[in-house]
């Protein structure tokens, strides 16, 4: 007996009473809130409200059907179908509306006509509801249920994914007349918007120079509803798309409890995503979506944990083919720049352009793509892509140059009708074929790099060619491959030549021999034998027992010694007294650093205890770090008096907290000083002992962009070669002009034998060097006083503070940093931290 006709059936509208099911009215917009943002001069909000039974009926349906009995599942699938024989009528927008019923019952009536030519699906087949209808002519979204055996789920699957493909015409009769359709598209509900014990919906509507702001239920001030599927169904008027920006978007971490998704459709059809986001990005991350047609779904799925703000956007409507919204053309004159449309946010779905670059006759054309973000994960380009010159180009890519053999250069975008993503940004300059770099040299690649980047010891050109061919001078590695690398990279444990060059003859053991953390060679015999051979009673660590506590081993509270490198805040309780995780909020940071647009600003709140000083009612000087509610650690030089300003007191300081704007103090939290404790070795001369604390006149509340980072114990290890982040604004102490966001750049520790030839012996053991990892034009500089920050396990730990030598400014010259470790006990001792 066929399972499906044994016992009960299911009747989607008999069940889930008490579960909440509510379609609201968005909130009328603070029109103040909304004159601080850019965009449309007046805003406002059309809202509409449709409660329709058929559609509650079937939402409701969507609650339950992870029912399953004897093994039958519940399938929904959301689809749309474009009817070309009807013309949109406004009451179509109200589901309550008769002629919104009468055409939806037209529909669901020819989906199971549909359904029932294929006896695998009419066998299965439930009931369908249509849950909105858009212009188009009349676009019906509509939900269809199955109840299928598990076996039979993927050829239900298949048969419901080949209708998408079935692009013809058709005609089906019906008793009360017959519609025309085509452009059908059905794909299976995400599953994970199952089983949620609330779901709400908010219609919004935008007018021309009106627009709507979607936000989460109890955005700013609660956290959003836990287990609930809420979605925002936006309409903008015909021959409009709707641009939809997010403001605030915070989320919880992990996608598979939390997550937005936005559709170009007006239901959660899959083959018309855009995207699917979660965690937390702040606006400079410009997370901005863009419609193909007039219509547009916000999804938020939130599973029962976590506790997260949510989101802002603000939905507006941009008519079709205005300047904002369309892209291509033809291009003239020696260079110019265009990008994709909506750049840097998201480009739309279903587009496709083409601009004609066009120079003088005597010259060639070369296109310079700085920004390139075009699906990853997709290599044959087979969704999106730009052509240049017929070459399809996809995915992520920097910097990557393309030239014409003539005067001109056909550059084609084109986008699916799923997912999206940021585009390009790209420049054209006309050159003269003989000589394609006048001036610069040019790099296999074709790209034009200044001059002195050549045999510098930088990948500049991204092809290694200008590093090819040359002769290194004194302070270069001479790689046998004929690559020069700065000497500081030597023996550092990383094969920056990569054929090894710079990595053999450093550690000078023989075979059988022991190489000690402090470089010394001992015979293996020697190792676990209960002497400290080594010196650093590195030969005694790791031998599975407790040793003697010294400098390298990390002492827990109860007198406990760890061999067990850097073992604190790494998530495992090595200490029976568990002080070795007693960690709190330290150098955790609840701000994604994801792709960056643009240089090498940091994200906001991606540094969250970068402090900035600044000399009171004046400029911002230094930088230090936050270590707790009260304290901070900057540099003994940042406080030393001059002669119009008494530094080392208190009263001439203010204290920046959460800023990421030197232009936009007022958004940062400001505290005065109460105390001011430089080292009192720190040497002037030297700048040994580079180190100083300072006190909050009112402590801290820990929020997103203000929290403290981990002190390093003083056995805590940064090994050479360990990359680590330096920054800053970029001010120097004398007072040139920094940067107004704060800047980062990934730097190297660098082997400190190394660094005191290259300083020639002014490197002492309180001093750690570091150096840029990648050479770039948009090399940063960070400030004085500032963090190094060092990722450990999961958490970022203060490896030093920043002293003197040039930062990142230079190439090939190492920056000096305060190696933090060794002042742990003063810190103790002065904080309690
Ligand atoms: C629906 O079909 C009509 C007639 O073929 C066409 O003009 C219209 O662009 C289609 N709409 C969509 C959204 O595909
Ligand atoms: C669906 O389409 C695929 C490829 O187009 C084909 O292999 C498959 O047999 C089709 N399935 C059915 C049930 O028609
Ligand atoms: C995300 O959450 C799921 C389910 O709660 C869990 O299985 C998974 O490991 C989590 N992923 C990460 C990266 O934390
Ligand atoms: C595109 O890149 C150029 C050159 O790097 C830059 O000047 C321009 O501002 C960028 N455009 C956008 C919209 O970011
Ligand atoms: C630094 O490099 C030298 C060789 O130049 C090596 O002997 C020494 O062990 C290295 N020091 C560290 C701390 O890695
Ligand atoms: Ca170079
Ligand atoms: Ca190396």
């Amino acid at each position: 007996m066929d399972p499906m006709d044994a016992g009960m059936r299911y009747t989607p509208k008999s069940s889930g009473k008490d579960l909440e099911q509510t379609v609201q009215f968005l909130p009328a917009t603070d029109s103040k809130k909304l004159e601080k943002k850019k965009g449309p001069g007046k805003v406002g909000v059309i809202v509409g409200v449709v409660v329709s039974s058929c559609v509650l009926a079937l939402m409701t349906g969507l609650l339950v059907w992870h029912f399953h009995f004897r093994n039958i599942k519940v399938k929904m699938y959301s689809g749309s179908l474009n009817i070309t024989n009807q013309e949109f009528k406004d009451a179509y927008e109200d589901s309550s509306s008769p002629e919104f019923q009468a055409l939806a019952k037209q529909v669901a009536s020819q989906l199971r006509e549909i359904y029932s030519r294929t006896p695998k699906l009419s066998k299965y087949y439930v009931d369908s509801t249509v849950q909105a209808f858009s212009q188009g002519s009349v676009i019906a979204y509509y939900l269809s249920e199955f109840r299928v055996p598990g076996s039979q789920e993927d050829a239900v699957d298949n048969i419901m994914g080949n209708m998408s493909e079935s692009k013809s015409q058709r005609r089906l009769t019906d008793p009360q007349g017959s519609l025309l359709f085509n452009s059908v598209e059905t794909s299976a509900v995400d599953s994970r918007m199952f089983v949620k014990s609330t779901t709400k919906r908010f219609l919004a509507r935008t007018k021309p120079n009106l627009a709507t702001v979607i936000e989460s239920p109890g955005f700013p001030n609660y956290q959003y509803p836990p287990n609930a599927l809420m979605q925002w169904q936006i309409r903008a008027d015909p021959n409009n798309v709707i641009k939809l920006d997010f403001s605030t978007f915070n989320l919880e971490r992990n996608c598979t409890n939390d997550f937005v998704k936005v559709y170009d459709s007006l239901a959660a059809i899959e083959s018309r995503i855009m995207a699917e986001k979660c965690g937390n990005y702040d606006p400079n991350h410009f997370l901005g979506f863009i419609s193909s047609g007039n219509v547009m779904l916000v999804t938020l799925v939130t599973n029962e944990e976590g506790d997260f703000p949510g989101f802002r956007a603000l939905a507006t409507q941009v008519v079709k083919g205005s300047r904002d919204v369309t892209c291509g053309g033809i291009l003239t004159g020696n260079s110019g720049t265009f990008t994709s449309p909506n750049y840097p946010k998201y480009y739309p779905p279903l587009t496709k352009c083409e601009w004609n670059i066009q120079v003088a006759s005597n010259m060639n054309v070369k296109l310079l793509f700085s920004k390139f973000m075009m699906l990853k994960g997709d290599p044959q380009c087979q969704k999106d892509y730009v052509q240049v010159n017929g070459e399809k180009l996809c995915g992520e890519l920097t910097n990557t140059v393309r030239t014409s053999n003539t005067n001109q250069m056909t550059v084609i975008f084109y986008s699916d009708a799923s997912f999206v993503d940021r585009g390009f940004n790209a420049t054209f300059t006309a050159f003269e074929p003989t000589n394609p770099c006048p001036g610069k040299f040019q790099c296999k690649s074709t790209r034009c790099i200044s001059l002195d980047l050549r045999c510098d010891g930088w990948n500049d050109c991204g092809d290694s060619s200008d590093e090819r061919n040359c002769k290194c001078d004194s302070t270069m590695i001479s790689c046998r491959n004929g690559l020069c690398k700065p000497m500081f990279w030597k023996c550092d444990g990383i094969d920056d030549c990569g054929d090894g060059t710079d990595e053999i003859n450093c550690a000078s053991c023989k075979a059988g021999e022991f190489v000690c953390g402090n470089g010394k060679c001992i015979s293996e015999k020697q190792k676990c034998d209960r002497q400290n051979d080594c010196g650093d009673n590195s030969d005694e660590a790791g031998c599975g027992r407790a040793t003697p506590c010294t400098e390298s081993n990390y002492l827990c509270k109860n007198g406990q010694c760890l061999t067990k490198q850097n073992p604190e805040c790494d998530g495992v309780k090595d200490c029976e007294d568990g002080s070795d995780e007693d960690c709190g909020d330290c150098g955790t940071r609840p701000y994604k650093t994801s792709r960056i647009v643009g240089g090498q600003d940091a994200a906001e709140g991606e540094w969250p205890w970068q402090v900035s000083l600044h000399i009171k009612n004046s400029i911002h000087v230094c930088g230090a770090s936050l270590i707790s509610n009260q304290w901070l650690v900057t540099a003994a030089h940042c406080v030393q008096d001059e002669v119009k300003v008494k530094l080392s007191q208190p009263g001439s300081w203010e204290v920046y907290l959460g800023l990421h704007n030197q232009k936009q103090l007022d958004k940062a939290e400001k505290r005065y000083l109460k105390q001011v404790i430089p080292h009192p070795n720190y040497n002037e001369y030297t700048f040994d002992n580079d180190i100083a604390l300072m006190e909050l006149d009112q402590p801290v509340n820990f929020k997103d962009t203000i929290r403290p980072i981990c002190l390093p114990s003083a056995s805590y290890n940064f090994p050479a070669g360990k990359e680590v982040w330096i920054t800053g604004w970029g001010a120097t102490r004398e007072g040139g002009a920094g940067a107004t966001v704060l800047q980062k750049a990934a730097v190297r520790i660098i082997n400190s034998t190394v660094c005191n030839e290259l300083m020639t012996g002014q490197i002492t053991s309180r001093m750690t060097c570091a150096g840029i990892l990648q050479g770039g034009v948009d090399a940063c500089q960070g400030d004085s006083g500032g963090p190094l920050s060092s990722l450990g396990t999961g958490r970022l730990f203060l490896a030093g503070v920043v002293s003197w030598g040039d930062g990142c400014a230079r190439r090939n010259k190492p920056g000096i940093y305060t190696t933090v470790p060794k002042f742990r006990a003063w810190i103790k001792e002065k904080t309690g931290v």
